[in-house]
């Protein structure tokens, strides 16, 4: 299914286009039809890794990779989601890429999520929202957290004893919302917060298109 939505993502791709390269399996599994496409069709494309994980995978694929800050307003971005609600809103960050994430999918002209389909959801928080914090504020950053649910610091689970630690040297907090506010409003509110640096809630620059792969296919959400 994620394969399926990778595909139909990689037909928007044209000659000479700076592409946001999201992070996460279905991302990589784009990243990896592309550098196909790339090599099969001798393109000339450049790459915007939000990650340094994605950033790994492409440049092991032979990817031409940039920056954010030599290209501030890429072509297209395309990345994964945690969740995908009616609105198009989205909660991302379960690989802790999310503040990057967010800064080269807003930036881009054009914002594509591929999704499986097991990713749509009726309740937007049905899945915990990830916030990226200062290691420095974290706990007074949980406090003020619990007003809106339950925070969770995020721990590794192999590799490294203690906090996940983020491309940008932060921690991350699941944040299960309990919470009656809207996606934007949350979004900002979270933001607010001393010692928070983004969060996972993408509801004020809303992707362009949605791809689901389904068993059988893909289906294209858009916004209303
Ligand atoms: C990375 O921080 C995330 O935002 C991913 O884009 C998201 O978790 C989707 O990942 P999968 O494609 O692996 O489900």
């Amino acid at each position: 299914m994620r394969k399926r939505a990778a595909q139909a993502a990689l037909e928007l791709v044209l000659d000479g286009m700076v592409l946001g390269l999201g992070s996460g399996s279905t991302a990589e599994i784009f990243t990896r039809l592309l550098a196909d496409r790339v090599a099969e069709e001798a393109l000339d494309i450049i790459v915007v890794p939000t990650s340094a994980g994605i950033e790994r995978v492409a440049l092991d694929l032979g990817l031409q990779v940039s920056s954010l800050n030599e290209y501030p307003e890429p072509d297209l971005a395309v990345d994964g989601a945690d969740a995908v609600d009616k609105d198009l809103n989205l909660v991302k960050g379960g690989g802790a890429c999310l503040a990057r994430e967010k800064a080269v999918d807003y930036a881009a002209k054009r914002f594509v999520v591929i999704v499986d389909e097991r990713k749509l959801v009726s309740r937007l928080f049905e899945v915990p929202v990830p916030v990226e914090v200062m290691p420095c504020a974290w706990r007074a950053a949980e406090q003020v957290l619990r007003r809106f649910g339950t925070p969770r610091l995020r721990l590794s689970s192999q590799g490294k004893y203690g906090p996940i630690v983020t491309d940008n040297g932060n921690f991350v907090i699941d944040l299960e919302v309990s919470a009656d506010v809207p996606p934007t409003e949350l979004e900002i509110e979270l933001n607010a917060v001393p010692g928070v640096v983004e969060n996972g809630i993408f509801s004020r620059r809303r992707p362009d298109e949605v791809i689901v792969g389904t068993p059988t296919g893909t289906k294209r959400l858009k916004p209303t």
